[in-house]
């Protein structure tokens, strides 16, 4: 047996599976309650190395369970573009998770073969796998493993520390572009956001920073966003408060620990159309704009307390977005024909699109508005068919993409637009968005930072930009079943395909609401089955919602009490 393989199968054995444990590649990758994740963490760190060799560049590793309770960790691979890791890969890290501890060299090796990788050979010295991680007390032990699996097949770990799922995104991506190489590091992603940052909010009219009240959900995006704000120049710093900020004491890291994500966040907020505790602080905070991220900063989310009532005005991901597809519009329009023709504009959501959002952007904007199915993943794979391509999920989850050949063609006309100021600005605004919004993934703090500029440069406020549509009422609710796997839907997962009982349940209950529509799938990053309804008022879209989670109880083995 070679030192290597011996290597693995040692390290497979220190670290074996979790007894019964299937582990599945879900949405963003393995996500389960922490403790059963060791043998997973070793076996993707010598997959990650394998990809790296076999893609010739640097890729990425992020400890994380995003918006999930404290309890549960998991892995986001990121390849050598930032994006996320190739679907074609997931198989390979299924099949190496879920292999017998004394087999795990041998799969290695038929994934070696299969995709022609010579682990033997020598190391290259100047690739790595970036590994990162979150504010999770078992994430640090989790990324050692990792790394420890790295280098049991020769890979180098660059371990980047506690960062945000997408300043590791933007490092992977960066260090493998020779003209960005020198910003690949957490100080880079600050320098870069900064600088595109001041280029957008010095062109708008000047404007006093509203005051902003952000939601770091006890997650890794507070300290981050602390670091990047006090990285800003004064001059255009947003006027931001951070809240729900893990203070780092030991001390109180399990109170702090158990409070990620719960009763906080942009999936709170989002999806149980609730506040988070404490943002804003009512009634003094009333109308105040605020902002919540997720528990790796992936996800943003903004709201405000409207009324005597203080009811929640969300701007979701799909308001977002809308605000990303107009401004670029407007952008667009300012442009000489030479610069535009031919351009494709698209703006990519999943089923949970709001209808409303959906006829904004077709309608009004005259903009494409494909769906794919739910994971960054597959929109952001739908978004490289376009020259711009927005994508967002409505949970918040989203950027956009700017292709390299509209890049290379503003940049190349810029310098003979000097007599036509107008379209001069335009250009400066375009490449400034595209240095400030992360190319490779979603990023709440680069969301953040957009919005603000946009809302600046264009002098809107929020009830100028909650104008754009009204979302048509609607509520998301999930239950647990026993096996959600049994539930087998279509590709844009509007329809239940398995068990057949259930969509003819669904069909028959929404054709009994106005302006009723509604689906049903099984969670890849959670064990539950999530329902999406909307209607033409709250209470019937709320009944609707209920009632479909009624279905996937009766119809899909649902556990624990039916819901009510
Ligand atoms: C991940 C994915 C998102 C997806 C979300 C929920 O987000 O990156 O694209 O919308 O999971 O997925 P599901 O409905 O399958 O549970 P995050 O922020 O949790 O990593």
């Amino acid at each position: 047996m070679s030192s290597m393989k011996e290597a693995v199968t040692k390290l497979a054995a220190a670290h074996p599976r979790a007894q019964g444990a299937v582990y599945r590649y879900g949405t963003a990758g393995f996500r389960e309650a922490a403790e059963v994740l060791d043998a997973v963490f070793v076996r993707v760190g010598m997959l990650s190395w394998v990809r790296a060799l076999s893609t010739r560049a640097n890729v990425g590793l992020m400890v994380t369970a995003s918006h999930n309770p404290h309890r549960d960790n998991g892995v986001k691979l990121v390849d050598p573009d930032g994006g996320m890791l190739s679907q074609s890969w997931e198989s390979f890290a299924t099949d190496l998770c879920n292999a017998q501890e004394d087999k795990v060299a041998d799969v290695l090796e038929r994934i070696c073969n299969e995709i022609g990788v010579d682990l033997a050979a020598k190391t290259p010295s100047d690739i790595h796998v970036f590994v990162g991680w979150d504010t999770r007390t078992h994430s640090p032990r989790l990324a050692d493993l990792a790394a420890q699996g790295i280098e049991s097949v020769g890979g180098a770990a660059e371990r980047i520390g506690v960062v945000t799922t997408p300043i590791l995104h933007h490092c992977v991506r960066s260090s493998n572009m020779p003209e960005e190489a020198e910003l690949a590091s957490v100080e880079g992603y600050r320098t870069k956001l900064g600088r595109a940052f001041a280029t957008l909010v010095r062109t708008a009219k000047p404007s006093p920073a509203p005051q902003l009240v952000v939601d770091a959900a006890f997650g890794v995006g507070g300290p981050c966003f602390e670091a990047l704000l006090a990285s800003l120049d004064n001059e255009v710093r947003p006027k931001a408060e951070i809240r729900n900020v893990p203070t780092g004491e030991a001390a109180k890291a399990q109170e702090e620990a158990d409070k990620l994500n719960n009763g906080v966040g942009a999936e709170h907020v989002q999806k149980k159309l609730l506040f988070p505790e404490q943002v804003p602080n009512l009634p003094d905070e009333r109308g105040v704009r605020c902002c919540s991220f997720d528990g790796d900063a992936d996800r943003i989310v903004y709201y405000r307390a409207m009324g005597e009532s203080d009811s929640l005005n969300l701007f979701d991901g799909d308001k977002i977005a809308c605000l990303y597809t107009y401004f670029i519009q407007m952008q667009m329009a300012a442009l000489p024909d030479a610069l535009t023709s031919g351009v494709k504009v698209g703006c990519i959501q999943t089923a949970y699109a709001n209808g409303a959002s959906t006829e904004y952007i077709t309608k009004k904007l005259k903009v494409d508005a494909p769906r794919t199915k739910t994971g960054v993943k597959h929109l952001h794979h739908k978004a490289v068919e376009y020259d711009v391509g927005v994508y967002f999920e409505a949970n918040g989850h989203g950027t956009v993409l700017f292709g390299r050949e509209f890049i290379s063609r503003l940049r190349e006309a810029a310098p003979g637009l000097e007599d036509d100021a107008t379209a001069s600005a335009a250009v400066e605004t375009l490449l400034a968005l595209e240095q400030l919004i992360n190319q490779a993934t979603g990023d709440a703090m680069a969301d953040l930072l957009a919005v603000e500029a946009i809302l600046r440069a264009d002098s809107m406020s929020l009830d100028d930009w909650d104008g754009f549509y009204t979302d048509l009422p609607s509520r998301q609710l999930k239950c647990q079943v026993a096996d959600r796997t049994a539930i087998k839907t279509s590709d844009d997962e509007s329809r239940v395909l398995e068990p057949a009982s259930l969509q003819d349940a669904i069909d028959s209950l929404v054709a009994q609401y106005k302006s009723g529509r509604a689906f049903a799938r099984p969670s890849g990053t959670e064990d539950a089955v999530r329902v999406y309804a909307e209607a033409d008022t709250s209470a019937a879209a709320d009944e609707l919602a209920t009632k479909v989670l009624q279905a996937v109880f009766d119809h899909a083995g649902g556990v624990g009490e039916r819901p009510n």
